[in-house]
C-alpha cells in the first residue's frame, strides 16, 4: 500500500540535462556552448572542471536507458543541446546531432518510458553570445523559436511533452546579475533584459510549435520557493515578499497575468526591462500552456539585515541548502490559489550528498529521507486540490553540477568518473520500490 496519494496516471520520472551528462563536446559536429567557454575561464568552476566528458552519456545512453528501465520509471526528462543540433544557433542544422536525440527518444519509447524534452537548459550556442550578446539581444528569442520549430518537426510526434526553458531565473540572474554562471556577466540591467527575452522566446516558441501543429503538451520549467522572513518583524517580512517577487512572481506573473510584479519593478528601478518591452510582448509571453514544471529544492529565508541562517529542523544538503519539504506544499497551494494553473509537474527535486561507494554499495540514507519527505509534501498538496501530474527526481546520474564541478553528487546512480561505471545507490532501489508500490495500489483501487 503506497503512503503517497497521487492520481492514477501519475508520472514517475528522473531528470538530467544535456551539458551536465552528455560529454562528447567536440564530436559529430556539435558547436561550442557558452558553458564550454565559461568553464575555460580560470576560477569559474571548482577545480577548473568542465562538461567535456561528464558522464559520457552521448556514447553510453543505451546503458543509461537500461538503468531507467531497471528503476521502473515511466518518464525521463532530458534536455536538448541547442549547439549540438544547430551549431551556430542560426542557419544550418546538424543532422548527426539531431539523430542522437532521435535515437534517445526511440530508445525511451522502446522501453515504455515517456520522453519529456526541454529545449534550453543553459547551453546557448557560443556563436550567439559572441555575435549578439546572447539573450541580451531580442533576436536570440527569434533564433530560439526557429530552433524550437525544428525540434517540433523532428520529435514533436514522439515526445510526451516539450518544455521551452529550464529555470530562466538561473540564466538571467546567475548568468548575468551575479556572474556565477555562464556567460558570467555581473550587471543587473543585463539580467533584466535577458529575463525579458527569455520569457519572450518562451512565448514565441510555444506559438511556433502550436502553429506547426505539434501535438505534444507544451510548457515551461521554473525554479520556485516560498519565501519566509527570518523573523516576523515587518522589515523581514517585506524582504521575503520582495525576494518572492524577484524569484517566483517575476516569471509567473508575465506568463499567467500579463505583467511584471510592481514590487520587483520598483526594486529594479532604472535597471528594469522597460527599454526592451515592446507592445504585444505580454500577449506572446502569456500564450496558454498545457503544463507548468516546477523545480523545488529549498525555501528562501529572507532578512532585512543581510544573511541569516534558517533554524536546523530537517538539516541541510551538501549544497548547504536547507531541507524544507513543507515549503513544497505551501508553494503549490499558494500558487494554486493565486493563478489559473495548468497541470503541474515537479520537474526537479533532489539533494546533493557526500556519497561513498563501498563494496559496490552507496548507502545514501539522507537522500532517501529527502525524497520521502518531499513526496509526502507533494502528496499533501495533491490532497489539497493541486493538480499534480508527476514527479521527476533530480537526478538520474551524478553529474556536472555547474560551478561546483563534479564535487556535488545529486544522482540516484553513482558515477565513477574514472571508469564511467554506474552503480545504483540505495535511493535508486528505494525509488523503484515506491514506484512499484504506487502502481500496485493503483491496480487494486
Ligand atoms: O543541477 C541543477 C540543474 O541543472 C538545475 N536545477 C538545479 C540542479 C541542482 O543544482
Amino acid at each position: 500500500m503506497s503512503k503517497f496519494r497521487f492520481k492514477e496516471d501519475f508520472v514517475w520520472g528522473v531528470a538530467t540535462s544535456s551539458y551536465q551528462i552528455e560529454g562528447a563536446a567536440h564530436e559529430d559536429g556539435r558547436g561550442e556552448s557558452i558553458w564550454d567557454t565559461f568553464c575555460r575561464v580560470p576560477g569559474k568552476v571548482v577545480k577548473g572542471e568542465s562538461g567535456d566528458v561528464a558522464c559520457d552519456h552521448y556514447h553510453r545512453f543505451e546503458e543509461d536507458l537500461d538503468l531507467m528501465a531497471e528503476l521502473g520509471v515511466n518518464a525521463y526528462r532530458f534536455s536538448i543541446a541547442w549547439p549540438r543540433v544547430q551549431p551556430d544557433g542560426r542557419g544550418a542544422f546538424n543532422e548527426k546531432g539531431i539523430a542522437f536525440y532521435e535515437r534517445l527518444v526511440d530508445g525511451l519509447l522502446k522501453r515504455g518510458i515517456q520522453p519529456f524534452a526541454t529545449l534550453y537548459h543553459w547551453d546557448l550556442p557560443q556563436a550567439l553570445q559572441a555575435e549578439q550578446n546572447g539573450w541580451e539581444s531580442r533576436d536570440t528569442a527569434y533564433r530560439f523559436a526557429d530552433y524550437a520549430r525544428k525540434i517540433g518537426a523532428v520529435l514533436g510526434d514522439r515526445v510526451a511533452s516539450i518544455a521551452t526553458h529550464n529555470e530562466p531565473w538561473c540564466t538571467a540572474w546567475l548568468g548575468n546579475a551575479t556572474g556565477y554562471f555562464a556567460p558570467g556577466n555581473a550587471d543587473l540591467k543585463k539580467a533584466a533584459h535577458v529575463a525579458h527575452h527569455l520569457l519572450l522566446s518562451h512565448g514565441l516558441a510555444v506559438q511556433a510549435l502550436r502553429a506547426d501543429g505539434v501535438k505534444a503538451p507544451l510548457g515551461i520549467v521554473l525554479n520556485q520557493s516560498p519565501a519566509h522572513g527570518a523573523t516576523d518583524a515587518p522589515e523581514d517580512l517585506a524582504a521575503a515578499s520582495l525576494e518572492y517577487a524577484k524569484f517566483v512572481r517575476w516569471y509567473m506573473d508575465p506568463i499567467f497575468k500579463g505583467e511584471y510584479p510592481d514590487e520587483a519593478l520598483q526594486w529594479y528601478g532604472a535597471n528594469g526591462p522597460q527599454e526592451v518591452i515592446r507592445e504585444g510582448d505580454f500577449d506572446i509571453i502569456g500564450t496558454p500552456l498545457d503544463f507548468l514544471g516546477i523545480n523545488y529544492y529549498t525555501r528562501i529565508f529572507a532578512s532585512a539585515c543581510g544573511e541569516k541562517r534558517p533554524p536546523d529542523v530537517h538539516g541541510f544538503t551538501d549544497m548547504d541548502w536547507e531541507i524544507y519539504p513543507e515549503g513544497l506544499t505551501e508553494l503549490l497551494t499558494k500558487l494554486n490559489a493565486e493563478y489559473e494553473l495548468p497541470p503541474i509537474f515537479i520537474t526537479e527535486n533532489g539533494c546533493a550528498s557526500k556519497d561513498v561507494l563501498e563494496n559496490g554499495r552507496v548507502q545514501d540514507t539522507e537522500r532517501i529521507r529527502f525524497y520521502d519527505l518531499h513526496l509526502a509534501a507533494l502528496s499533501e498538496a495533491a490532497q489539497k486540490g493541486v493538480d499534480v501530474a508527476g514527479y521527476f527526481a533530480w537526478s538520474l546520474l551524478d553529474n556536472f553540477e555547474w560551478a561546483s564541478g563534479y564535487d556535488k553528487r545529486f544522482g540516484m546512480v553513482y558515477v565513477d568518473y574514472e571508469t564511467q561505471r554506474r552503480t545504483l545507490k540505495d535511493s535508486a532501489h528505494w525509488y523503484s520500490e515506491v514506484i512499484a508500490e504506487h502502481a500496485g495500489a493503483e491496480a487494486s483501487r
